[in-house]
């Protein structure tokens, strides 16, 4: 592969503060002693982790080993070391005054709403592992989950971590094809579902695809749990499907927790790589339990009274990590809501947190950019002064969308954490510390302390200041993947030998581009495989999507390359539009403009194509390749499997 240089072109030079009042009762309160935990943790790394593992998780018994780097890329934590990560996020509470806090307090989307406090959670929690355990469920078989966000679906997933049997959540959005194919890569022989869910104002028919799916006779499973959500007639196949509340009375709620293996598998989310079919990401137990439990407290700045809602749904890792795992290891209360944006009801997040008085919110930018198209009346007729901190996830954030968040949501007086991170990583990797970190709306700051993240060339040198290049992660973290399922090469080529390891030096290889400021901020420019390179400029797409969504007339842009005879690649943007306005030659030829202006001329797009929606992966990022494909009026190739919306491509065509 040629050296190809990234240019960076987005200039953003606004700095915001925590104010003295959140800095004073935060968990990390300086800048100061950001510094003095990163000093800690490259000084001796081994010592940092263990410090925190034995502070702050219950194990079963000690490790030997806090590190075994011995077989690189393949790393092992706290080795010998026994813990469940089912005790710590619910046992360990239940002898202290947590036991009757609200541990789930959850939404319907049609305004249904429950609350489980830690007790009660405890105690479904232990019956659904005991049906698990009657239905032949043992510890290493791997267990899929396709639910709907519904309290048993982290119920589900704490019943699986509870009795040592590896979940694979699929999120309920993917179709039964797409369930199938993960069904049999991860060999599970039980699949827990519900009879349906509600999404945008329509029932999702989640078993009736699960029953799709089975029909493949490479698919190992003998039986299905499904729990009754929605009510619809649901068939079900005598010996083969059962119901959780025809199974429930009668299951005990005494189930004592496993004791794992630090090392054993947990679970097993599939995600997608830019080639090739979805890899299984394995995430073992005592590494995934520290690193999700110490970010959500330290980025989140967990207090006692704090309600925090993360709105990503429990089939992908943000709903592991930030929905379940992290929050109730700290004991902390999560809120768990069924619907998504739409627009049906515009203002439903904003309900929720005046509802729940939720005070930490996280959320993606994607929804926030779909709140600011549908307007500022409806967060403005809601009270969110519960509201203390906000956080973003998922792609990097425009700093028009950042401002709007600032000002519209947070009141001007949240900080804001954009977390940058990976299924791979299991947890956040770059993001502010919000009582200690300054930020810089469309950067996600510095690394998460103990985490020695850089920005390199293909020979794994650090770029200099400003300079584009690859972001990577030069020493383990314990919330790394361990491996792909069933794949460990590609494990290793996919992500340690993309830069070739130096002296038996491995480097991991995150697939986004990224460049640091002269105050070390990392600015995340998008995947590598989005980049552009027009005439000689690679050229971050977000960059000029962030110039464009900041012309007024602008709801939201995706911008791809498309074949060019002189230039190699020429610029494409597709745009749809605010409110009111128009598409036109001569608003196509002022965006145009704008982004010249405020980018430069290199950045020009050629084109301009207005839509009415674009298309997105059900976790709400922007199919690239279908644009790019597009674009250069070819056939959409490769896999659609992951679109949310089909209509939106077929609009798109016909545009
Ligand atoms: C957590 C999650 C990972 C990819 C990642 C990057 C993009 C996530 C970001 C961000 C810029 C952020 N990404 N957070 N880019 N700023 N704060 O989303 O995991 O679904 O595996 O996606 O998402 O491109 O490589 P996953």
């Amino acid at each position: 592969m040629s050296q190809p240089t990234i240019e960076s072109i987005l200039q953003e030079n606004r700095l915001f503060h925590p104010s003295a009042e959140f800095s004073q009762t935060a968990r990390i309160k300086s800048l100061g002693e950001y510094r003095a935990l990163c000093d800690r943790a490259s000084a001796d790394p081994q010592a940092f982790w263990a410090d925190l593992a034995r502070q702050e998780l219950h194990w079963f018994q000690p490790w030997d080993s806090v590190l075994d780097w011995s077989d690189p890329p393949f790393a092992k934590w706290f080795t010998q070391g026994k813990l469940n990560l089912s005790y710590n996020c619910l046992d360990r509470h239940l002898t202290t005054d947590k036991r009757d806090k609200p541990a789930i307090v959850w939404e319907g989307e049609p305004g249904d709403s429950r609350t489980l406090t830690y007790a009660e959670l405890h105690q479904d929690v232990c019956k659904f592992a005991n049906v698990l355990k009657d239905l032949g469920v043992q510890k290493g078989d791997r267990v899929g989950i396709y639910m709907p966000m519904i309290p048993e679906a982290a119920i589900a997933m704490l019943a699986c971590a509870r009795i040592g049997a590896p979940h694979s959540v699929v999120f309920g959005g993917f179709s039964a094809e797409a369930l199938r194919d993960r069904l049999i890569d991860v060999e599970a022989n039980v699949v827990i579902t519900a009879d349906g869910g509600w999404r945008k104002d329509a029932i999702v028919p989640l078993k009736e695809q699960v029953d799709t799916a089975l029909k493949d006779a490479r698919v190992a499973v003998h039986h299905v749990l499904v729990v009754q959500r929605t009510g619809q007639a649901t068939a079900m196949e005598p010996g083969r499907d059962v119901w959780w509340h025809d199974l429930a009375p009668t299951a005990s709620t005494n189930c004592p927790a496993e004791p794992m293996d630090s090392e054993d598998m947990l679970f097993v989310l599939y995600t997608s790589g830019s080639t090739g079919k979805p890899k299984g990401v394995v995430h073992t137990t005592g590494g995934y339990n520290l690193y999700a439990h110490i970010t959500t407290q330290w980025i989140f700045d967990l207090q006692e009274n704090d309600v925090y809602w993360c709105t990503a749904d429990v089939g992908w890792i943000t709903g592991h990590t930030y929905v379940v795992y992290g929050v109730l290891s700290n004991g902390a209360t999560s809120v768990m809501y069924e619907g998504a944006p739409r627009g049906s009801n515009p203002g439903c997040f904003w309900d929720v947190i005046e509802k729940h008085q939720v005070s930490v919110f996280y959320t993606a930018p994607t929804a926030i950019r779909a709140f600011i198209k549908m307007g500022d009346e409806h967060p403005k007729a809601r009270d969110l002064s519960s509201l203390r901190l906000l956080g973003t996830v998922g792609e990097p954030i425009n700093p028009e969308a950042w401002m709007w968040y600032h000002t519209v949501i947070g009141g001007e007086r949240c900080p804001i954490v954009d977390t940058w991170w990976q299924t791979e990583t299991g947890g956040i990797m770059i993001t502010a510390l919000p009582g200690a970190i300054p930020t810089k709306p469309g950067s996600a700051t510095l690394p998460f302390p103990g985490i020695q993240a850089d920005v390199v060339d293909l020979e794994g040198n650090s770029v200099g200041v400003n300079e584009g290049g690859y972001l990577a992660v030069r020493y383990p973290h314990p919330g790394m993947m361990r491996t792909i399922y069933g794949d460990p090469d590609r494990f290793r080529r996919t992500y340690w030998e993309h830069i070739p390891p130096k002296d038996g030096n491995y480097l991991y290889f995150a697939g986004d581009g990224a460049r640091r400021d002269e105050d070390g901020y990392f600015w995340v420019m998008g995947r590598v495989d989005d980049v552009i390179n027009s005439a000689g400029h690679r050229l971050g797409t977000m960059e000029i999507e962030s110039a464009l969504v900041s012309h007024p007339a602008v709801a939201e842009a995706a911008v791809v390359g498309k074949p060019d005879d002189i230039k190699g690649e020429d610029i494409v943007a597709f745009v749809t539009l605010e409110g009111t306005h128009q598409s036109s030659e001569a608003l196509a030829k002022e965006l145009k403009q704008h982004v010249t202006k405020e980018i430069g001329a290199i950045a020009r797009p050629g084109e301009i194509r207005f839509a009415e929606a674009l298309p997105k992966t059900r976790s709400g990022k922007i199919m690239r390749r279908l644009l790019r494909d597009l674009a250069a009026g070819a056939e959409i190739s490769g896999d659609t499997s992951t679109l949310e919306d089909r209509g939106v491509l077929e609009k798109l065509r016909e545009g």
